[in-house]
């Protein structure tokens, strides 16, 4: 869509797995994002392994990918929701819970508190899998100091 480029906004988006072929469903949903109308893949991160945080279960595959969009927030999200229960779809063929999480992380500059979206997302200066693959695509985006914090998390780069 080279016609988009000029005007549009630039969004980070987390990804996260840790059931069934997480590898592949994570580069699965790298090329379901880049696939999405009105959304430009830019940048992808390396993937990572990661402990469970706060969450029971298996070794996590996580990463972070970069886009140009010219959907607003709210469509980017509900577009990602769509991706996440496309994946569960593939996975109830194993009677097994959802094992795609898409997380909106920053969407340009903006500031949104709705009951559906908070931007930049709550949670992620806790979160190691987060900031460190986010760190890898746009460092000035991650504060050293919040890296620090979360340095005892195991996240590590998975061969590529
Ligand atoms: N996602 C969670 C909860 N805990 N832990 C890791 N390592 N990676 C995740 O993506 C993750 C988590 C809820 O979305
Ligand atoms: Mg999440
Ligand atoms: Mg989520």
């Amino acid at each position: 869509m080279p016609e988009m480029l000029g005007s549009q906004v630039v969004a980070y988006i987390g990804l996260g797995s840790n059931l069934g072929d997480s590898r592949a469903t994570v580069l699965g949903a790298m090329a379901a994002i880049a696939d999405l109308d009105g959304v430009v893949l830019t940048r992808s991160s390396s993937l990572y392994g990661s402990a469970p945080v706060d969450a029971a279960g298996a070794d996590y595959v996580n990463a972070v990918v970069e886009v140009k969009t010219l959907l607003k927030a709210q469509a980017l999200l509900e577009a990602l929701h769509v991706l996440e229960h496309l994946g569960g779809r593939e996975r109830s063929y194993r009677n097994a819970p959802r094992t795609l999480d898409l997380d909106l992380l920053f969407f340009g500059k903006q500031r949104i508190n709705t009951p559906t979206l908070t931007l930049p997302h709550p949670r992620m200066q806790q979160r190691a899998f987060v900031l460190r693959p986010l760190a890898e695509l746009a460092p000035e985006l991650v504060e050293p100091f919040h890296l620090e914090a979360v340095a005892d998390q195991r996240v590590w780069v998975l061969p590529q």
